[in-house]
Order: C-alpha cells, then structure tokens, then sequence
C-alpha cells in the first residue's frame, strides 16, 4: 500500500460538522472519530493534507474518495449510463432478482445503512422489497449530492426515517443514530448494511478487511451484511469501462485536478495531463493514473511540484475479486455468505453475508438468467 493511501485511513483528521439543511431530511455530518479539540472545522484540511503528501511521493498518488465532491458524484453518475461501464447495469439485473429474497432473511422493520449511497438509486429496489423498513441511513462524504439524492425517499416510502449522514464511512465507530432510534423504541428490526457498487473495490484488500470488520463492530452481530463486488478479469471488457468513447471517465479524473485548483489554490492546466486506465493482472485491479504531457511544475498551496514527461498521479484503484477472493476477504473480516448471486454474465456478483458465528454453513449460490 503506498504510504498516501496508508495516511489517508489510518491519521485523517476529523472532518465536521454542520448540519445539512434542505428537503425534507436533515443530513447529519459527523466527525469520525469525534473532532479533537481545537482542531480546524471542515473537511479540507485532511483533503489538503492528502494532496499534498500525495504529490511527495515517488508514484505520485491521491486516495479515489477526494474524487467526489459535487461534480464527481455528478460525473460518477453519468459513467453508471453509459454502454461501456457494466456494472451498475449489471448489479442492478442482481439486485431486482433478490431484493425479495433479501428482504425474506432482513424480516420486517429493518433499518437499512449504505455506505457510499450516492443517488440512492438502487437503495429503491431494496427499499420496495423490504417489509416496512423503519429507518433509512445513507453515509456519503460528498455532502450536497447526499442531500439531494434523499430528498424525495421520505415521500416514497411512507413511515421510513431518513437520516443521511456525511462523514468518511472508513471511520465510524459507532452511528449515535442506532441508539436515538432504540431510545424511541423504533430500532426492532433487524440491521441491513448496504455497500453496493463495488465500491470496496476502491480500497486494498487490506484496508478492505478493515473496513468490514469495522462495520461488523457498528452494525451488530445480527446484522445482514449486502456487498456488490465486480469480478470481472478480462481488459478488453474493463479498460473501455474505465477509459470510455465520450471522455466521460476521464472527465471524472480530471476533475479532481480542477477540484484541487478550486480548493488549494492550485494551477494545475487540465489540458496538460491526460487519463489513463491501466490494467494489473497481478494485483487485479484496474487502475486510474492522470499522466503529465510534458514537463511542468504545478503550485498547490504555495509548494512547487515537478512532474517528468509521463510521470503520473495514480487517483484510483478498482480490485476486481472472483468469487472465491471475496470469501477469503469476507471469511478473515469475520462475515460468512448467506447468499451469493452473480448476473447472466457472469461479470457481477451480490454478496449476502452474516456475522460468522451466526451463519456458518447455511449458504446457498443463484445465478440470475
Ligand atoms: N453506491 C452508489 C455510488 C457508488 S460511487 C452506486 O452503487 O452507484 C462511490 C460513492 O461512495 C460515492 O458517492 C462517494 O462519494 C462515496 N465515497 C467514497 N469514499 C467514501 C468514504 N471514504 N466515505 C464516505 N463515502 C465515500
Ligand atoms: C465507485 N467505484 C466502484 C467506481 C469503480 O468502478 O471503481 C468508480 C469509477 N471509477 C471509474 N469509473 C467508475
């Protein structure tokens, strides 16, 4: 793991705090862990802190999370309709076979969290399917697109609480939110954790066994544990996913660099970089480079950086895990499969998993036609 990425789960400050307000939830945003005292408010100190020890490094790199602030939720939701990029389209094909069989293991009054919500799109096929969900928990760290994206659910599914919450879902601890709704006596259901997307794919093996061990610890040991993981292999299918005709993945990647010259007072010349897709066969994952045309230095934050002709920043990486990688990743986060579903293509996989102890050996495989 290059030391940027290491830096940005592991010493992050606090990010904060101010209530989102609009619609008809209201967001809360959460320090993860709780701020120190005396520390600065807002979330671009870590930001800068990231970008700027990230540009020190050998292969420059900057973690794929700064990728969404408004215009690259925007963007992001864009790459998911075009032709190229398979797997929401994919996953989607999943999720409407077994929302209901889901649904079935969650029982009613669940209370659904996803981590990394963005639209919330495909929350609705799992919310239509559930027996009177009671509470609703998006956590999205690009903070106006999660407002917007929630604002009509409390008008769609009557009785559901919407309770959006910004902050790095790579450092919750605890949601204060599980707690209001026990105290209300509106917490009887079971806990359904939602990351669909391949979102984890966006993170090392490491850092992913981190993270759902984390989410075992907040989400309980009765939770239902629903993961979407892209277990596609070959490049011909993956490097047009990420490197698409209309230019739309690269204006994804570009436009971290016009989000570090709005934030950091920065003069990165978009024109002088260009995006890369790149695929490792050994790590499995594709990876996401801005690659410099020619030599240049760029100003952030007062600090000079040089860039050789070629010499890239690598700003995303997406693991692709089989279906056999993915239970050993599971298996050593202490979650074991209930369920496992993969599309027609055989290119996307749902998994539907249980706290170990809880589930050992009841798992069962669909492929959905
Ligand atoms: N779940 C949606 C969106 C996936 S895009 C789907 O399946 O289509 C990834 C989402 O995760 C973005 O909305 C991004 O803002 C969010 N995200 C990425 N890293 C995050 C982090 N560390 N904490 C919280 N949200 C994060
Ligand atoms: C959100 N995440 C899983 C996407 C992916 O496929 O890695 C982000 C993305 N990057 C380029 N295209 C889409």
């Amino acid at each position: 793991m290059s030391a940027v990425l290491r830096s940005f789960f592991t010493s992050r400050s606090a990010a904060a705090f101010k209530p989102v307000r609009g619609g008809i939830a209201t967001a809360t945003v959460y320090p993860f862990p709780p701020l120190r005292s005396g520390a600065p408010l807002g979330l671009s100190p870590s930001f800068e802190r990231d970008v700027l020890d990230g540009l020190t490094l050998r292969q420059k790199a900057i973690a794929s999370t700064w990728l969404y602030d408004h215009r690259g939720s925007e963007l992001f939701e864009q790459i998911t309709q075009l032709d190229e990029y398979y797997p929401t389209r994919n996953e989607t094909q999943i999720l409407r076979a077994c929302a209901h069989e889901i649904a079935a293991a969650a029982g009613p009054r669940a209370l659904v969290i996803e981590l990394g919500s963005g639209s919330s799109r495909k929350t609705r096929l799992l919310l239509g399917a559930l027996d009177t969900p009671q509470a609703y928990l998006p956590i999205d760290i690009s903070a106006q697109f999660l407002q917007e994206s929630v604002a009509e659910l409390p008008s769609l599914y009557a009785g559901l609480r919407v309770m959006p919450v910004v902050g790095d879902f790579t450092r919750i601890e605890s949601l204060p939110e599980l707690r209001l709704l026990r105290a209300a006596g509106g917490d009887a259901g079971r806990h359904v954790v939602f990351f669909p997307g391949s979102t984890i794919g966006n993170f090392t093996p490491e850092q992913a066994v981190a993270l759902l061990r984390r989410i075992r610890r907040f989400a309980g040991a009765d939770a239902l544990l629903i993961v979407g993981a892209d277990s596609t292999r070959d490049p011909a299918v993956l490097i047009p996913a990420y490197d698409d005709r209309e230019g739309v993945t690269a204006e994804f990647n570009k436009n971290l660099l016009a989000r570090i010259n709005r934030e950091l007072d920065a003069d990165f010349d978009l024109d002088a970089f260009d995006h890369q897709a790149r695929f490792d066969p050994l790590q499995q994952r594709v990876e996401m480079h801005l690659v410099s045309r020619h030599a240049q230095r760029v100003q952030v934050r007062g600090r000079s950086f040089h860039f050789e002709a070629g010499e890239s920043i690598h700003t995303e990486n997406s693991y692709k895990y089989s279906l056999a990688r993915f239970q050993q990743l599971a298996a050593r986060a202490g979650w074991t499969h209930l369920q496992r579903w993969v599309d027609g293509q055989a290119r996307f996989a749902v998994h539907v998993l249980e706290v170990a102890a809880r589930g050992d050996g009841r798992e069962q495989n669909v492929k959905v036609a």
